[in-house]
């Protein structure tokens, strides 16, 4: 196991890394740009070292700084968290050319998920089912053209570099297709400097069904069965519940032995989160993640399994602590994510945090680095906290998610706290019947 692990993030994953790590008998070191110096994961940390300035590309993404402080520290892994260099495959091969682990998959993999097409394409071929759509990259409207007429209208036309949703452009019928393909073309050259576009059926009104697997490198891979991810806003996510309210036992095992054996199949290492549309009970792969994800707790409550301890075992090359006959699941969990900006405009509200106490009680946790005097920087993203939820049946889980929300004390900032307080209370949500377009209506409503 290793000795000492550099956490390169900031926030409540570099706190919930850390917690990991302590647990487990690991030394920590936390890194940190100049804004964030009096930070909770800073003062957590067994050591800590000073990176650069406050802008990203010149702190968390400075490879050479994060490097040097590995190797000044005497660091035997890295975690990377979500976000920053997660999802970067040059940094996982600098990091292993310095003999350092990097506690994620293998380059080759970040690679072939980081590309969209490249990604479905072996997907497919590992058996997990697809939307319908082009084999590959379009490359003319009058190719476009055919592929629509092969899988009909609406078509979605998305970036190969892109993901999370840059650079999707929707052609309704013929007519609006070759505006879209250019469109969709000249929008990802300029985002990732690649016009490569794919060409899929769009399917109107499903859910976000995302699948959770975990794989060590001796060939075992389990799953640990599915978030609803559906209540997004402008592709971010807004809420998650583990289980899916809607997903049938059966339909859990199927989807998700499908997925295992598809991950065991590629050879995969380490944690991973398979993205699917769900709709009228078939799944349709979108793309993988292959990193931690921000809405891991709620696995983690639904099948009492700590997914961090569990990725830092595989990444130390020990064998998979868990049999996939062995993850079951109790009850239901929701997270609510907790962000300083205005609730119904999404505008950032950084600021210092004038009063702060944490819910607790039972069934409630709250992952965050926050605290009383905290001034919440403005150079990052604006997520200050995760609050989540887990009880016995999804009723109580949102009875307990008011009470959690009423003790929450949060001022001198906006939050999205009031959000989730309206939120929970409309009967639609308490039924779960929602989509993935749900949540964006539902704003609208609460503007009028
Ligand atoms: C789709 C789709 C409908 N049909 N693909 C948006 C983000 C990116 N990860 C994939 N996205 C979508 N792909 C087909 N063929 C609808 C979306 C989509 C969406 C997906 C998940 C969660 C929220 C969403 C909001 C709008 C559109």
């Amino acid at each position: 196991m290793f000795e000492k692990v550099l956490i390169a993030n900031r926030g409540e994953i570099a706190l919930r890394i850390h917690r990991a790590c302590k647990e487990m008998g690991i030394a920590t070191v936390a890194v940190h740009s100049t804004a964030d110096s009096s930070a909770m994961h800073v003062r957590l940390a067994d050591e800590s070292v000073c990176l650069g300035p406050p802008a990203a590309k010149d702190s968390y993404l400075n490879v050479a700084a994060l490097i040097a402080a590995a190797e000044i520290t005497g660091a035997d892994a890295i975690h990377p968290g979500y976000g920053f260099l997660s999802e970067n495959a040059r940094f996982a091969e600098i990091v292993a050319a310095h003999d350092i682990t990097f506690i994620g998959p293998k380059a080759a993999h970040i690679d072939v998920m980081g590309d969209k097409i490249t990604a479905k394409e072996t997907m497919g071929k590992a058996g997990i089912p697809l939307v319908p759509g082009s084999p590959g990259g379009v490359d003319t409207t009058e190719q476009a053209h055919k592929v629509a007429k092969e899988f009909g209208f609406p078509v979605l036309i998305k970036a190969s570099s892109g993901g999370g949703g840059r650079g999707m452009k929707l052609a309704r019928d013929a007519s609006e297709l070759d505006n879209a393909f250019n469109n969709a073309r000249s929008e990802s050259k300029a985002a990732f400097g690649d016009d490569t576009v794919y060409i899929e059926k769009y399917l109107e009104i499903p859910r976000h069904i995302e699948i959770q697997i975990a794989a060590d490198s001796h060939g075992n891979v389990v799953h640990f069965g599915e978030r609803d991810c559906s209540l997004q806003r402008r592709n971010q996510k807004v809420l998650e519940e583990a289980l899916s309210p809607v997903l049938t036992q059966k339909e859990r095992e199927k989807i998700g032995e499908v997925t295992r054996a598809a991950i065991e199949k590629l050879g995969y290492l380490g944690l991973g989160t398979i993205e699917y549309l769900y709709e009228n009970g078939e799944f349709y792969f979108i793309e993988m993640n292959t990193r931690l994800q921000v809405e891991h707790p709620i696995t983690e409550q639904v099948t009492d399994f700590d997914l961090v301890r569990e990725q830092i075992r595989i990444a130390a090359g020990e064998k998979l602590s868990i049999k996939q006959e062995d993850i079951a699941f109790r009850g239901h969990s929701i997270e609510c994510r907790i962000n300083a900006e205005d609730w119904q405009t999404f505008t950032p509200s950084p600021g210092t945090i004038t009063d702060f106490h944490a819910p607790g009680g039972p069934g409630v946790r709250f992952d965050s680095a926050v605290y009383d005097g905290y001034r919440i920087p403005p150079y990052y993203d604006s997520m200050i906290g995760k609050l989540i939820v887990f009880a016995e049946d999804r009723p109580t889980c949102i009875a307990r998610l008011r009470r959690a929300l009423s003790e929450t004390v949060l001022t001198g900032v906006k939050t999205t706290v009031p959000l989730f307080q309206r939120l929970i209370e409309d009967p639609e949500f308490q039924a779960g019947d929602y989509n993935i377009h749900w949540l964006e209506h539902w704003l609208e409503s609460q503007s009028s």
